[in-house]
């Protein structure tokens, strides 16, 4: 059976709860859209979450690859367009904090989703939740991990597909963050479902 690696994050800044992590291990085991899913939850850490994911991505061979980031303030599923060789931002779990960083010293500019990111809106939007196609998946860790597994793919010619989609805050945050725009956790969970039923649409 065709495997996906579904990755989401752990808690960080000043979010004490990162509904990615709950969608991981809601989705993890289950077979959806003809896919044995695989869930992984990577550390908030510049020098750990891209090498993680790479060896999970070693490790399970999966024929695609979603990560999961909270983009706390966004009121819609989205999925990115485009991940970008910058790091830059806050300090991340570790404290580490980086500036104007390249990812990968080489690396291209950018490498654009290879998931079907278009089918994902219409897909989450025929279920009846809101989803737009995101331009930016900004300089932090989510942007980090999605260039570098893209960057890691490209560079092996290896045959998996990968990308990223953030995610609004759960009501469970949002209680805890009262001006967070929110979605239910089980919304959280059929809006990707509903995505992951159309990768090979
Ligand atoms: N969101 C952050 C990092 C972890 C997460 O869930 C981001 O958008 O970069």
């Amino acid at each position: 059976m065709k495997k996906l690696l579904v990755t989401g994050f752990e808690p960080f800044l000043d979010n004490p709860i990162n509904p990615t992590e709950e969608i991981v291990k809601a989705l993890a085991g289950q077979i959806i859209g003809g896919y044995e899913i695989i869930g992984r939850v990577l550390p908030v850490d510049f020098a750990e979450s891209a090498k993680r994911c790479i060896e999970y991505v070693n490790e399970v061979k999966p024929d695609v690859v979603i990560s999961l980031g909270l983009a706390a303030g966004r009121n819609k599923m989205t999925p990115e367009r485009i991940a970008i060789n910058c790091r830059d931002g806050a300090a991340d779990n570790s404290g580490m904090k980086l500036q104007d960083s390249p990812i990968e010293e080489d690396g291209p500019a950018g490498y654009f989703s290879t998931l079907p990111i278009r089918e994902f809106v219409n897909a989450a939007m025929e279920k009846g939740f809101p989803a737009t196609i995101s331009n930016t998946a900004g300089t932090y860790l989510c942007n980090n991990v999605m260039y570098s597994v893209l960057h890691k793919i490209n560079k092996d010619s290896l045959p998996i597909r990968a990308g990223f989609i953030h995610i609004p805050a759960s009501h469970e945050l949002a209680i805890q963050k009262p001006r967070l725009p929110s979605w239910s956790q089980r919304d959280l969970i059929e809006a990707i479902v509903s995505m992951v039923e159309a990768l090979d649409k």
